[in-house]
């Protein structure tokens, strides 16, 4: 396979750690990477250490006072009713308005560099622009796979910025890490323009869903009848947690007696004093992870048979819990077993989350130049019936 030229859309913890990680992988070279302030665009490639020495701790950040500044005042789908998803793309639309919750993904109120400057825009390789997205589209031509690392607490947001690059033609692969089930109908409704446009869309690419989906839709290949997914993690969480505070407050969303809409609100000061409510663990149980409905839609199990839960520390590295997907089921001759598939506990959620991103964006790139386009889950790249 050619050389793949990939984009990374948000430099939070997400996106930096992609970059980081692509170096490590043959044939893989980031062309482009933009945030809410900046965008950095090299088609020989970009300086990939340089870009992440000054966004490191430096995250541009946008005035959470005014969060739809930098989104046209259009009103969002925060996806609460569900099925809420009529807000059309617009070439306004960029780094949609979240509470903040960009801003501090990668650890807002991290030293900024050359005057004010912040994020990308403090890189050498960086150009202020009020329309990143946008000006990434405008190269697409020459890029072979757009890597979303955007906020996910706006539901509709991911689903939008797909239909913006399918608008102007797009053919490529683009690849998110999102989480919540709902998120996958709003882009199977845009899967005919997704495809007109030749996208290879991959949707729910990071653990979970992403890497522990595939595992168990490899796991369920025994079995004639699935019983059940269980999925059951393990983060540890100390000194990645300023890069991942994105990440944690979109989990708090997940909690009894929080919503998207509650978390979203939430100031960092309400945060810490969850945190410190539960001295620095938080449990979580049925969450609403797309595995459930990327499982089903890959023939694997009914959505309501998987369920995904786990433990997060964020006042230690280690794993409070290992990481284990359980598949249990019916094999051909009549036995019910459970095949479980283990997760180091020495490997972090970096490396959980990015390196399996990666090799979903390169089993896209193989589809797309297959002429394979479309929607596809983790699960649908893996075997299966
Ligand atoms: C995600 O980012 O995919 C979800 C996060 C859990 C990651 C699990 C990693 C497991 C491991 O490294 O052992 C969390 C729900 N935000």
């Amino acid at each position: 396979m050619d050389d793949i030229r990939f984009a990374v859309l948000g430099t939070g913890g997400i996106g930096r750690r992609t970059l980081e990680v692509s170096q490590h992988k043959d044939g893989l070279t980031a062309v482009a990477a933009c945030d809410r302030n900046g965008v950095a665009i090299d088609h020989d490639g970009l300086d990939v250490d340089e870009l992440l020495e000054t966004t490191e701790g430096n995250i541009a950040s946008g005035p959470q006072s005014s969060p739809d500044q930098l989104s046209g005042g259009e009103p969002r789908d925060s996806g609460l009713d569900g099925a809420s998803d009529s807000t059309p793309a617009t070439p306004t639309d960029d780094f949609a308005s979240d509470g903040g919750a960009a801003a501090v993904e990668g650890g807002g109120g991290g030293v900024k560099q050359h005057g004010e400057q912040a994020g990308i825009v403090a890189s050498e390789q960086g150009d202020p622009t009020e329309t990143p997205i946008d000006d990434i589209i405008a190269e697409s031509d020459a890029i072979d796979a757009v890597l979303l690392a955007l906020p996910n607490l706006e539901h509709d947001f991911i689903p939008r910025v797909a239909e913006r690059f399918a608008e102007a033609d797009y053919e490529g692969v683009m690849v998110d890490v999102l989480k919540r089930s709902r998120v996958i109908g709003m882009l199977d409704n845009r899967e005919e323009k997704l495809k007109e446009s030749g996208i290879t869309f991959v949707c729910g690419a990071g653990a979970t869903p992403g890497f522990l989906t595939g595992a168990a839709a490899l796991a369920a290949q025994s079995f004639v009848e699935v019983e059940e997914v269980e999925i059951w993690w393990g983060v540890g969480l100390k000194s990645g947690y300023e890069d991942n505070r994105g990440t944690v407050r979109e989990d708090i969303a997940h909690l009894d007696g929080y919503d998207i809409e509650t978390a979203r609100e939430m100031s960092e000061d309400e945060i810490e004093a969850l945190i410190d409510e539960h001295d620095g663990v938080l449990e979580f149980h049925d969450m609403e992870h797309a595995d459930d409905v990327l499982l089903e839609r890959a023939g694997i199990c009914d959505a309501e048979d998987v369920h995904v839960g786990g433990v997060l520390d964020v006042r230690s590295d280690e794993k409070p819990t290992t990481t284990t997907v359980s598949v249990t089921g019916t094999t051909f001759d009549g036995e019910t077993g459970t095949n479980t598939f283990e997760l180091d506990d020495a490997t972090s959620m970096e490396a959980n989350v990015n390196g399996p991103a990666l090799g979903y964006l390169k089993a896209g790139v193989r589809n797309n130049r297959a002429g394979h386009y479309g929607v596809f889950g983790p699960a649908d790249l893996m075997p299966g019936f």
